[in-house]
């Protein structure tokens, strides 16, 4: 499989579960000009222009990190419970994460005003108060095993931080912890952003 991603961006996501899942995979950076790293024209492997996207290996094209990330659950049998409210709350928290928090840091990203911010901000600690009490005291957010949810989570909990976002205490210390679990520092490494 191929991962097409760019280096701190959603598609981190994709790369720690495709890391944590011990999926074989490569990896082909995509750069702001949407060419890739070996000079590919990146809309013509993807039409939609952004990452990831996911070569299954025979040159078919997944997209969207909700499809991707079940997929590598899916295929690996990791990172997602088989069945049970346990497999339906990391799926809820991952639809969340990647409309409700993720297309709440637009502003961040679309030059939008100090205001446009400063609302955005608001809105993104009252979504993560609610993943900080799904959190609660366990060590990962749906237990204490590491789900699709956590590899999404850490990444908005990278923006946050990068961007001086606010989140909640336990968020922040979930955020430290998880920067040792070994497919997040690989994911980290590889990408350049450790
Ligand atoms: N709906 C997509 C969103 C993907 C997305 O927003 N990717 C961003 C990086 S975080 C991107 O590649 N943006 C480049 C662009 O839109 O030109 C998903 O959930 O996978």
């Amino acid at each position: 499989m191929i991962l097409y991603y760019a280096p701190g961006a959603c598609s981190q996501a994709s790369h720690i579960a495709i890391v944590a899942a011990e999926l074989p995979h490569r990896l082909i950076k995509v750069g702001r000009d949407r060419r890739t790293e070996e000079g590919a024209d990146f809309n013509l492997i993807n039409p939609k222009g952004y990452t990831p996207a996911l070569d299954l290996g025979d040159g078919t094209i997944l997209t969207e990190n909700l499809a991707i990330l079940l997929y590598i659950a899916e295929r690996s049998g990791k990172l997602l419970a088989p069945s049970g409210l346990e497999r339906w709350r990391a799926l809820e928290a991952t639809a969340f994460m990647t409309s409700e928090i993720h297309k709440g840091f637009t502003p961040y990203f679309r030059n939008g005003t100090e205001a446009e911010k400063a609302l955005a901000a608001q809105g993104l600690y009252a979504r993560f108060e609610t993943l900080a009490h799904q959190l609660g005291s366990q060590r990962c957010l749906i237990g204490e095993h590491l789900t699709i949810a956590d590899c999404y989570l850490f990444v908005m909990l990278s923006w946050a931080a990068l961007l001086g976002v606010p989140v909640p205490v336990s968020l922040s210390d979930y955020h430290e912890r998880m920067k040792a679990e070994p497919a997040i520092a690989h994911a980290l490494s590889a990408e350049g952003v450790a």
